[in-house]
């Protein structure tokens, strides 16, 4: 794959960083008018950090109005056919958390990808917007139990039932938390994270709903991690990965994703690792009977 060594020389020599810098954190003439609404601007955890108008994802019937900090976000991979569908989010506040929830049933995510711990340094970086194991809270319309929890060093494994009080209608989600890497830096370690989105490419698998993302500000490490799924995906289906050129999808989806220097050249190597090392394993193979 030659566009591969191309990003490694570029990765050594300095150059990726450099070009990395330059491009724009906003596309340029895009809006973000309706974040900054009265009624919406204490629904932003950062007064810096805000979606787009053309892609911001639009609560239906939350009963807290339509706005909500999360941008829809697709990544085409060219000739496999696959759009990667994501929401990425900002780690809900005490009051969105209802609205958050109505994302995910509206949008009928399966599947919650969270980079953050709820406190870090001292410092809140999330609510904690779930209920406890074999708890129940109440969202508006909605019901949220947690069935199960399983916590290993480096991530958490959680899975809800969420149930319409109206229509009775009840559906799973599960959540997988990764909580070795703090906000503006990267993974403790490459490998853990490498195994982190093969495990999330798996819950993707097959279904054609977004995976909602967040972190704490939703943009450093919520693109981190869809970079890397996608070069994932990418190498997989024998494309070209251009780095640079993801990173500004991206952002034209949702500003300054991927935060900085030092986290696009993590992943950029996470990415040359994954492919020297033949970590990424076609997704056919975990169909595999074991
Ligand atoms: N810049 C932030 C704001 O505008 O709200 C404040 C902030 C600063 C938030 C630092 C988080 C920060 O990260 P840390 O908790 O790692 O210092
Ligand atoms: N104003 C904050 C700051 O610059 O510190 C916004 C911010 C916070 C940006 C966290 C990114 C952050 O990281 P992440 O998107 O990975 O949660």
């Amino acid at each position: 794959n030659q566009s591969l060594l191309l990003l490694k020389d570029a990765v050594e020599s300095g150059a990726a960083v450099i070009q990395f810098e330059q491009l724009y954190r906003k596309k340029p003439g895009l809006t973000m008018n309706d974040c900054r609404l009265a009624d919406n601007v204490n629904k932003n955890r950062y007064r810096d950090v805000l979606p787009y108008d053309a892609t911001r994802v639009i609560i239906q019937k939350g009963g807290n109005g339509d706005y909500i900090n999360a941008s829809f976000v697709n990544m085409e991979i060219p000739a496999s056919g696959i759009v990667n569908r994501y929401i990425a989010a900002q780690g809900p506040l005490p009051n969105t958390a209802g609205d958050f929830w109505h994302v995910i049933w509206e949008q009928l995510c399966t599947t919650i990808v969270m980079l953050t711990t709820t406190v870090e340094r001292g410092r809140v970086k999330c609510h904690q917007y779930w209920p406890r194991p074999y708890e129940t809270q109440e969202y508006n319309r909605l019901q949220v139990t947690c069935l199960r929890e399983k916590e290993t060093t480096h991530t958490a494994y959680r899975e809800f039932s969420i149930r319409d009080k109206a229509t009775k209608e009840e559906r799973r989600v599960s959540q997988m938390q990764y909580m070795a890497w703090p906000d503006h830096g990267v993974p403790e370690d490459p490998r853990h994270f490498i195994d982190f989105v093969d495990e999330v490419r798996k819950a993707r698998d097959g279904s054609v709903e977004p995976l909602l993302v967040h972190c704490s500000a939703g943009i450093g490490r919520t693109g981190v991690l869809m970079m890397m799924e996608t070069a994932a995906c990418l190498i997989e289906a024998n494309e070209p990965v251009y780095a640079l050129d993801i990173v500004r999808t991206m952002r034209d989806q949702r500003a300054q994703l991927i935060q900085n220097a030092s986290q696009y050249k993590f992943v950029c190597e996470a990415i040359l690792m994954a492919y020297n090392e033949g970590l990424v394993k076609p997704l056919a193979e975990y169909h595999k009977p074991r």
